[in-house]
């Protein structure tokens, strides 16, 4: 049984309270960790950490041997990667299959990224006029904005708290992470190798706990903060605006989707299966990025329906360490309630249930799991509430379209805006389509396939602003102009 504590200034700490709350393994429902929950003193002992940090060492750093640093970082993680597989896949349930691709590869890669972006940005100038005729030099100097809460979600825990984490120290600043209440380990881990590879005390803070009235809304108040960056849902992002109102802290928010995927006939029909298996059931349906509406142009309807069927059957669901393990349980018993909830509610609104719909029976051992059958249903009406609601689950959804302008007026028919998945072999078309789509990213027959340098983010509920790349810098500096009279 882990205890796992506060990462505050450099050491492991307990709280005050004495309150801690129990850390459930998904895929089993025993407990595996008791975590402490934070109260105002612990959250600000890590933002007032994370100042003196700034005002330190940390702050007065040159950018190469900060860039340095965090290169070393991405080599700590990778150098403890089966700890921290071992560590998000007992958090999460998360087959090693998936994690080992993408969750951990990825914690390293999102410091080694922005420590090289940050290296090679340019310095933006312009000559102005002026009636002397001697003219005035005008350019920008970029600051670390200061003291950056992350507040990230638990289904890509290490992957989405370290792609703030990164840019935000690549960029100079000192964070103060609130992980999920559901995935304290990675979070609580990275603190250990922080200090291995010499990262100074208080550059980053760890403090466990929930939102409303715990470490999250502790945090998200602290006239400390400078900025909030969050990963999750929608409706907590509402919250976290209000509570940012008060202080006008800056925010960038990456929120819910209820993303389409557009399969025109004239796909590679081999492709847009396989692509769609993944981008509707991978993580257990626990991927924001994932595609809970399909249309599929209606000459090949039958056949998809069919052949996503016939893959969605055959995925193998067990235990993380197991090789073959494709898929996962949800995350807890009370999001299986609620994902349950919506297939129920599926057949009322007059689904027909082409697979799943229900709870899979599981061996000795997992009985006691959060398991749920990947599910497809056609025929719901296109304003059914699990058409137009994020359900988060191994779900979705297949209906007919006729022409491109349908398919382009039906995906865009939401409220949220954050991916789309395109499958055609007419690159015309996937230009135009893709251009049509409101949405943070197209992918054109792929899904999830990640460039770091790119922007990433959400329109309409979906979020507000991009990172990635150089675009990251827009949250996390602070630009000031310069302007010297010649
Ligand atoms: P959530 O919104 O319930 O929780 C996210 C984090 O916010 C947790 O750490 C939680 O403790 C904290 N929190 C909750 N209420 C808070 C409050 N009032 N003040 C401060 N902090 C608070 O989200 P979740 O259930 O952990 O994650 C799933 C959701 O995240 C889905 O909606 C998914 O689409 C979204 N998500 C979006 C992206 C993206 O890039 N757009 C990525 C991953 C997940
Ligand atoms: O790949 C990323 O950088 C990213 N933010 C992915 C989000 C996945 C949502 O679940």
């Amino acid at each position: 049984m882990k205890e796992v504590k506060h990462f505050i200034n450099g050491e492991f700490v307990g709280s005050a309270s004495g309150k801690l709350f129990d850390n459930i393994n998904p895929a089993t429902g025993e407990k595996i960790g008791i975590v402490h929950e934070a109260g105002a003193p612990e959250v600000d002992a890590a933002v007032n950490a994370a100042r003196a940090a700034m005002q330190g060492d940390w702050g007065r750093m040159p950018l190469a041997e900060r860039a340095n640093l965090l290169h070393k970082l991405a080599d700590g993680i990778t150098a403890r990667f089966d700890e921290f597989l071992e560590a998000e896949c007992l958090d999460t349930g998360k087959p090693q299959k998936l994690a080992c691709h993408i969750d951990i590869p990825r914690g390293a890669a999102n410091f080694k990224i922005f420590a090289d972006v940050v290296k090679n940005v340019p310095t933006e100038s312009f000559m102005l006029d002026t009636p002397d005729g001697q003219g005035a030099l005008n350019y920008s100097v970029r600051k670390p904005k200061g003291v950056i809460a992350v507040i990230s979600p638990w289904n890509l825990p290490l992957l989405l708290m370290t792609w703030k984490v990164g840019p935000a120290l690549a960029c100079g600043n000192a964070v103060v992470v609130k992980p999920s209440e559901e995935t304290p380990f990675t979070t609580t881990l990275l603190g250990e190798v922080m200090n291995e590879v010499g990262i100074p005390k208080g550059v980053y803070n760890v403090v466990h706990g929930f939102g409303p009235n715990s470490a999250g809304e502790f945090l998200t108040r602290h006239k400390g903060v400078d900025g909030i960056t969050f990963t999750g849902e929608t409706g907590t992002g509402a919250a976290i605006m209000k509570a940012a109102a008060d202080d006008i802290t800056d925010i960038s928010f990456e929120l819910g989707g209820k993303n389409p995927a557009l399969v025109f006939a004239d796909c590679d029909m081999d492709k847009a299966v396989e692509g769609t298996l993944r981008s509707a059931f991978a993580n257990c349906g626990q991927v924001c990025l994932g595609t809970e509406r399909v249309y599929v142009e209606r000459e090949i309807y039958d056949t998809f329906v069919e052949r996503l069927k016939s893959g969605a059957e055959a995925l193998k669901m067990g235990q993380w360490d197991d090789p073959e393990t494709d898929m996962g349980p949800l995350i807890s018993e009370e999001h299986r309630s609620k994902v349950l909830s919506y297939y129920r509610k599926a057949e009322e609104e007059g689904a027909t249930v082409v697979t799943g719909g229900s709870t899979p029976e599981m061996p000795d051992g997992l009985a006691g799991g959060a398991w749920v059958q990947p599910t497809i249903w056609t025929d719901l009406p296109d304003d059914a509430d699990c058409v137009r609601e994020e359900i988060f689950g191994p779900c979705c959804h297949i209906r007919p379209f006729d022409s491109e302008d349908e398919a382009i007026a039906l995906a865009n028919d939401t409220d949220y805006g954050l991916a789309t998945a395109i499958w055609t072999e007419n690159s015309s078309r996937a230009h135009r389509v893709a251009a049509q789509v409101d949405a943070g990213i197209a992918w054109v027959n792929s899904w999830f396939l990640r460039d770091l340098r790119t922007p990433f983010g959400g329109s309409k509920q979906s979020g507000i602003g991009r990172e990635g790349g150089v675009h990251s810098l827009e949250f996390y500096t602070e630009l000031k102009n310069v302007c010297i009279k010649l």
